[in-house]
């Protein structure tokens, strides 16, 4: 008897110490060094404000943002009001098979270019260190969105954390130092857009301005690219306060110095003058000043605590929804640079895929919150005057990858401000479809910005048709608003907002199709997003007419306005309409090489590798190309995939993890994230090579844009849940090297939560728990089976 209490106290202590080796996946991305450059540093931000920190020991630089800081004012809808009497010729010109004609034509029915978002300007804290540094660590803790820098001189530990928070309003900074030495630092803050400051007491405050035009940067150097008003621009304020300290602060000049402190608790507030996308940002501005003012003055009412207790709770309500485990390796803990070098060469980290995907959600806690704007190409997170594109919503692709993990990631309240500015883009988008086509209903082109433009850009002729032409941001756009309402089956929102928005979309679409050379219904003229064509006759050109992509984005509009129509029993006519336009669309058409065909003839692609997979639009993000209802399509666009290759840009790539995702190819859609995760590190020279992840796990076109972060959350999501024809599809496109894992709490279509485990390739256990009670279909392999839920029950799975 004595001998088996030692053998139990033996045992015991085994299983706790294997308990403690189970490795949780990883949350975190962390450095052992200090960013020199922004796509080395850590973002933060609560949707309005965003803030890079690099975590420099000596000089601590924020680079700050606030989503509505964009240049230029209200757009004039009116700019091109004649644009539509060229669409005759246009149109003639492309059913003469004229071509080149048609391109040149076609850039009559051009406008302005978009605006920009631009930087606000840098929180600076200098210190006066008495050493080096030693153990220096940062950390992006992406759970409770609190950025930490730490590092011991003299054996001082010192350690800084940082957050944004939306419950507040305010970034906060606390600064604190345990050991003999004390933090001395001056606070300071500047900016590259023109601006002033004055520091008093614990204060430095600067008020700026945007530029009233800041053109696109790949028009290159140009006079006037950049251009201010200090009447109209749009105005900025940024209060930087040192909200308690230990040691002494002072204002000297137009800085804060605190010394001699072992603890300093920073805020920084901000506001704009933007008073909405149809106001003066100048002449008709908000009180910027009084913004910050107030949101600084509360923040100040709080202890730091507190208001870290309140940021926490409300960043942890949205990500805590949803867990990710593929695996482990000793990499789990490596400095995230390290760990994407190592994958680059081959070695083994099934957690880098958990991280990402946790990584999107986080980005999109940190950059859309509702009451707020989109993300933007850049999220809310931009240093540069003359962004990358502007860093503006790009339609024919950009924009809406943003929101593709959205609803499947559940964080299904962060679509609001997408959801939102589809109205506004129907606003003005009413006036755009009048002026170019003289047509009903609402339409959008390639860009837009902060002011809700809709027209094609191009200055008036200077643009490729290839981009600047491209007319169907309508109804690409519309098709969250279905995607919203699919995963919540929220009817008020399908009544109130989407369906007169989806409508409006359709209205357009009905009056710009024409009847093509073979009596099908096209569109004309037509690009295929930004793709050029050869045609037999050895034309190279963008223009043609009855585009795939068109009329995959128009087909899916339909077929959702089809069943908003049943819905919400409504509109029985329209119902009708639709159906018959879409018995007459041109049909898909299969070409020689066995491919989805891009074009409407079989013509060569100029670049048979191009980024854009428009044409694929029907398989995802739309849904009416599926593997059962549509098999030898899928089959071609499997052959339009593997010629396209998984290669390309940032984004590019992202979008064929979920095509092969849904083309249930498993090991392809992780040959993509292979591709997403190529290391582009940040020495000058090879930060444009290729797409891929740079340092801080954020997206490579190259350059940076968040567009590929997003779409690779939501590829991976597309790997193990499935709900687009009608049933909860687990694990439908696992790969083999994900052998156990699970994952908690992604939502279905039909607003289902569901939770999976598998091991060794096979389901463990699978737990679906519907918000209505109802009857839902669960598919695994080619498995089916119906289950009855109650509202809100766990139901468990069994195969
Ligand atoms: C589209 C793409 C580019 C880039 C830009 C922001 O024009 O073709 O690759 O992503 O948007």
């Amino acid at each position: 008897m004595r001998l088996y209490i030692p053998v139990f106290f033996l045992t015991l202590l085994l299983i706790t110490s294997c308990e403690k080796k189970e490795r949780k996946p990883s949350k975190k991305i962390l450095f052992n060094t200090p960013a020199k450059v922004f796509e080395e540093a850590m973002p933060i931000g609560n949707g309005r404000l965003g803030a890079m920190m690099y975590g420099d020991v000596a000089k601590e630089k924020f680079s700050l943002n606030e989503e509505t800081l964009w240049s230029g004012g209200p757009v004039d809808a009116n700019m091109n009001p004649e644009a539509y009497k060229h669409l005759p010729a246009v149109r003639a010109a492309l059913f003469n098979e004229n071509y080149q004609l048609a391109d040149s034509l076609v850039r009559n029915m051009q406008g302005s270019f978009s605006q920009a978002y631009e930087p606000m300007g840098f929180l600076t804290i200098d210190f006066d260190h008495a050493g080096d540094p030693t153990k220096y660590n940062r950390s992006l803790d992406l759970s409770r969105g609190i950025a930490t820098v730490d590092y011991e001189i003299n054996g001082t530990a010192f350690h800084r954390e940082s957050f944004v928070s939306f419950p507040d309003q305010v970034m906060l900074v606390r600064l604190s130092a345990e050991g003999n030495d004390k933090l001395n630092f001056e606070l300071g803050l500047n900016s590259k857009l023109p601006f002033s400051i004055v520091a008093e007491g614990a204060q430095v405050a600067m008020k700026g301005f945007s530029p009233i035009k800041s053109e696109p940067s790949y028009r290159g150097d140009m006079p006037d690219a950049v251009k201010y008003d200090s009447l109209k621009s749009m105005r900025f304020c940024t209060i930087a306060k040192v909200l308690s300290t230990d040691g002494t602060s002072a204002a000297t000049d137009d800085r804060v110095k605190v010394s001699g402190a072992s603890y300093a608790i920073i805020a920084l507030s901000a506001g704009t003058s933007f008073n909405g996308f149809d106001k003066q940002p100048g002449t008709a501005g908000k009180d910027e000043m009084a913004t910050a003012t107030q949101y600084l003055t509360k923040a100040e009412g709080s202890d730091y605590d507190i208001l870290l207790a309140r940021h926490k709770e409300d960043f942890g309500k949205l990500f805590d929804r949803v867990s990710i485990d593929l695996g482990h390796s000793a990499a789990d803990t490596l400095p995230t640079p390290e760990r994407l070098k190592r994958f680059a060469a081959g070695e083994a980290d099934p957690d880098l895929a958990a991280l990402y995907f946790q990584y999107g959600r986080y980005l999109l806690i940190s950059s859309s919150r509702p009451g707020g704007t989109p993300a933007n190409l850049q999220g809310i997170w931009n240093e540069h005057v003359r962004p990358p594109w502007s860093s503006n919503y790009t339609t024919n692709i950009n924009v809406e990858m943003n929101y593709w993990p959205v609803e499947v990631a559940n964080l299904s309240e962060l679509h609001e401000p997408l959801l939102q500015f589809v109205g506004k883009l129907a606003q003005t988008g009413k006036v755009t479809a009048k002026n170019f086509y003289d047509a009903d209903g609402w339409a959008l082109h390639h860009n837009s910005d902060i002011w809700a433009m809709t027209n094609p850009v191009g200055d008036f002729g200077n643009g490729y048709p290839g981009w600047a032409n491209w007319g169907m941001g309508g109804p690409w756009i519309s098709t969250p608003l279905w995607e919203h309402f699919a995963f919540t089956r929220d009817t008020v929102f399908l009544e109130n907002h989407a369906y007169d928005l989806m409508k409006g979309a359709a209205q357009f679409c009905f009056d710009y199709l024409v009847e093509g050379p073979d009596g099908y219904l096209v569109t004309a003229p037509s690009t295929s997003p930004e793709n050029d064509y050869i045609t037999d006759k050895g034309y190279v050109g963008a223009t043609f007419y009855g585009g795939t992509a068109d009329h995959a984005m128009i087909r899916e509009l339909f077929i959702d306005l089809i069943e908003a129509t049943k819905v919400i029993n409504k509109d029985e006519d329209l119902r009708k309409e639709l159906e018959t336009t879409l018995d007459k669309l041109y049909p898909y058409q299969v070409g020689q090489k066995g491919n989805l065909q891009e074009w409407y003839h079989d013509w060569e692609d100029k670049d048979p590798h191009h980024r854009h997979i428009s044409h694929l639009f029907s398989i995802y993000p739309g849904r009416s190309i599926t593997p059962s209802s549509t098999p030898d399509l899928m089959e071609a666009a499997r052959r339009s995939l593997e010629l396209r290759t998984n290669n390309g840009t940032g984004w590019s790539i992202s979008w064929k993890i979920s095509l092969w995702a849904r083309l249930l190819d498993g090991d392809m859609a992780l040959d993509a994230i292979k591709k997403l995760f190529n290391y582009i590190g940040t020495e000058e020279g090879v930060q444009y090579q290729g797409g891929g992840t740079y340092p801080n796990l954020m997206d490579a076109h190259p350059p940076f844009q968040i567009d590929g972060n997003f779409g690779g959350t939501a590829g991976i999501a597309e790997m193990l849940l499935q709900s687009h024809e009608g049933v909860i599809h687990l694990l439908p496109a696992l790969p083999s090297e994900w052998k156990t894992g699970k994952v908690t709490g992604l939502r279905a279509r039909g607003a289902v939560t569901v939770d999976i485990e598998w091991k060794d390739g096979s389901l463990v256990s699978a737990v679906v728990t519907p918000d209505f009670e109802g009857e839902y279909t669960i598919r695994l392999g080619d498995k089916m089976q119906t289950i009855a839920a109650k509202k809100g029950s766990r139901q468990s799975i069994k195969f």
